[in-house]
């Protein structure tokens, strides 16, 4: 409780409870550098940065890029309440497969699809039939550490998911502020207002890392319905 909470755990005290109750209950899947599985560990443990300093909490993410047909990408502020990088602007969805067969399932990285499909309805409340499974290409891995503020970070080997739809949306807000539809030039005023520090606007990490390595390269090849042309999952990028 707060009475006997130490200094220490101070910044635990005022957690949002949905938040706490999933850093508690999500048990992530734990990789080595090539991606395959060595362990479980909560949610909590996996980000919290002095642990992920001592190199052992690296572990297996997502991250979903949803186009509508007109080709523009759905973003989402984040919620003030998340624990990690709250209200940053970021693609789609973002989360963990989680230690669960289902989640686990390597072939065709279908575990990875099941747990990018749970969580569009979580978050954004995209009904699982707007996202089937099969229509995500999987486009690439990348490995990558962030500190976020106080005593939390990310370590993860992210799954680069890209998927074309018209979806229905109806955002979480115990997760998602704000979500919108950019396209390109309006992506671009995004990151120009980012960069400059215009109006308080902040960019989650892995979002920027997506943008600046991969996502106009990308872009094109949603527009040319040529996607699978340019997946490689054999690669994993240490950004
Ligand atoms: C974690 O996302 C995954 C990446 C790629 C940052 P998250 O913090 O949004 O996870 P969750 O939605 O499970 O809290
Ligand atoms: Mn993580």
């Amino acid at each position: 409780s707060a009475a006997t909470a130490t200094m220490g755990d101070a910044p635990d005290v005022g957690m949002d409870a949905v938040q706490r109750r999933l850093m508690f209950e999500d048990e992530c899947i734990l990789v080595d550098e090539s991606d395959n599985v060595v362990g479980h560990e909560s949610k909590y443990n996996c980000h919290l940065w002095e642990k992920i300093l001592t190199g052992k909490m690296l572990h297996r993410a997502f991250s979903v890029f949803l186009f509508n047909t007109k080709y523009e990408l759905l973003l989402q502020q984040r919620s003030a309440t998340k624990v990690t990088f709250p209200l940053v602007w970021t693609n789609t969805c973002c989360s963990h497969p989680l230690y669960r067969e289902s989640e686990l399932i390597s072939e065709n990285h279908i575990g990875v699809r099941n747990a990018a499909q749970r969580k569009l309805l979580d978050e954004l409340g995209i009904p699982a039939e707007d996202v089937p499974v099969d229509q995500f290409v999987p486009l690439s891995r990348m490995l990558y550490k962030a500190p976020s503020d106080g005593k939390w970070g990310e370590h993860e080997l992210d799954y680069l998911l890209f998927i074309v739809r018209d979806v229905n949306v109806h955002p979480n807000p115990d997760e998602v502020a704000e979500a919108k539809y950019v396209n390109r030039d309006q992506l671009k005023e995004l990151l120009r207002k980012a960069d400059a520090g215009e109006d308080g606007l902040k960019l989650s990490p892995w979002f920027r890392l997506v943008v600046d390595n991969f996502l106009f390269k990308w872009w094109d090849h949603v527009e040319k319905g040529t996607l699978k042309e340019v997946s490689d999952m054999e690669t994993i990028h240490k950004l």
